[in-house]
């Protein structure tokens, strides 16, 4: 009959659920002592993303685990300037390192059969992972939104301040615009291609989008996201988007109403009541309970859980956190916070 098989699609596709289904943002990972366990099994990290045979398995950890809604592909958003041909290195105990590139420097090129080609065990990855997921999971695919990924390739790993990305686009504009246009058709494709091989919607991950000012912000996020958009849609109409522009606070309606998106991803400072009014009637919301809170439990995390069920209960609400799960985080923390967005 009408039996919604997968509540997270449907809630992507515009119709609230009862019980809000649930994911969380880097499920899968550290957290985890089976994932700990899987991580010394392969030689370094990147190699770990491009071995289908332990990305399946980290995909599928937590929504075993846990019986989540979502299986969310175990990548790094990082695998596409590793797939333009910029060196990145996972450094343990530090994070990601990258070949830093210079305003003035020879930019990647996009051939797009040589993306596919080093990105093609990803692929495999979710063609594997849709086989074997239960009829009820939804696969999540994803990429690193172009601004956040150029600040990678531009500091050459995590920064605080984004200093000097920020000034090359604020010099050369046109320059930066350039980068960020090889990163659209990078990203565009990549994230087709998972479409094709399985997964069943696509979130893009706008980490930094939160330190830009508005003129930026709509170049830099809106329009990006709104090209990639229109390059899916073109070739997978039915498949739902997410957006997650982190830190976007006055500057998310704008997003939500621009970048055509279906759902947007909301981080942790955004007012309930605010994002009640703010952003457009209907449309569907992720997020957004504080990753800290998670890690610390107790009564406040079951209210402020709670809190967010029904403060959302008019709209379509995927319940989540407002940035991913960080590796201090107790298992039986997840546990109970699903127990209680699911009313147990
Ligand atoms: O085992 C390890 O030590 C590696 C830790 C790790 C993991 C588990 C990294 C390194 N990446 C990942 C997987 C990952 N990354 C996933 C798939 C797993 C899942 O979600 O369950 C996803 C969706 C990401 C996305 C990602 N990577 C983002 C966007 C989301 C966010 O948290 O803002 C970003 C910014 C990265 C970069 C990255 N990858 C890893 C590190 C240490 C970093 C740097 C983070 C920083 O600069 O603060």
């Amino acid at each position: 009959m009408n039996q919604p098989t997968k509540p997270l699609l449907d809630v992507l596709k515009g119709t609230p659920q009862k019980i809000p289904p649930v994911w969380l943002m880097r499920q899968a990972g550290r957290h985890l002592p089976e994932y700990l366990e899987l991580r010394d099994k392969a030689t370094n990290f990147l190699n770990f993303c491009y071995s289908p045979k332990l990305a399946v398995e980290a995909t599928l950890q937590p929504v075993r685990r846990y019986d989540m809604d979502a299986a969310i592909l175990f990548c790094d958003i990082l695998v596409i300037p590793d797939a333009l041909g910029q060196s990145v290195a996972f450094i343990a105990g530090e994070g990601p390192r990258l070949e830093a590139l210079n305003e003035g420097d020879a930019l990647p090129v996009f051939d797009e059969d040589q993306l596919h080609k080093r990105l093609e065990p990803v692929y495999e990855t979710v063609a594997r992972v849709s086989e074997v997921l239960d009829d009820g999971v939804t696969l999540i695919g994803f990429a690193g939104a172009p601004w956040t990924i150029a600040t990678y390739m531009v500091e050459g790993g995590s920064s605080r301040d984004y200093a000097k990305t920020r000034a090359w686009a604020y010099k050369n504009p046109a320059g930066f615009q350039t980068l960020i246009d090889i990163l659209v058709k990078a990203t565009a494709a990549y994230l087709s291609r998972q479409i094709a091989s399985g997964v069943e919607t696509v979130q893009l991950f706008d980490s930094w989008a939160g330190i830009l000012p508005p003129d930026e912000f709509q170049r830099w996020v809106i329009q990006p996201a709104a090209a990639i958009v229109s390059y899916l849609r073109a070739r997978h109409s039915h498949v739902p988007i997410i957006g997650f522009p982190r830190g976007a606070g006055a500057q998310y309606p704008a997003f939500a109403e621009q970048s055509g998106v279906d759902c947007v991803s909301l981080d942790s400072n955004l007012p309930l009541e605010w994002v009640a009014k703010a952003l457009p009637k209907g449309m569907a919301v992720q997020g957004n309970l504080d990753n800290l809170l998670l890690v610390a439990g107790g009564k406040a995390m079951d209210r402020t859980a709670q809190t967010r069920v029904e403060a959302f209960a008019d709209r379509p609400h995927i319940f989540n956190l407002g940035h991913g799960i960080l590796p201090a985080t107790p298992v039986d923390h997840v546990e109970r916070l699903l127990s209680v967005v699911r009313g147990g």
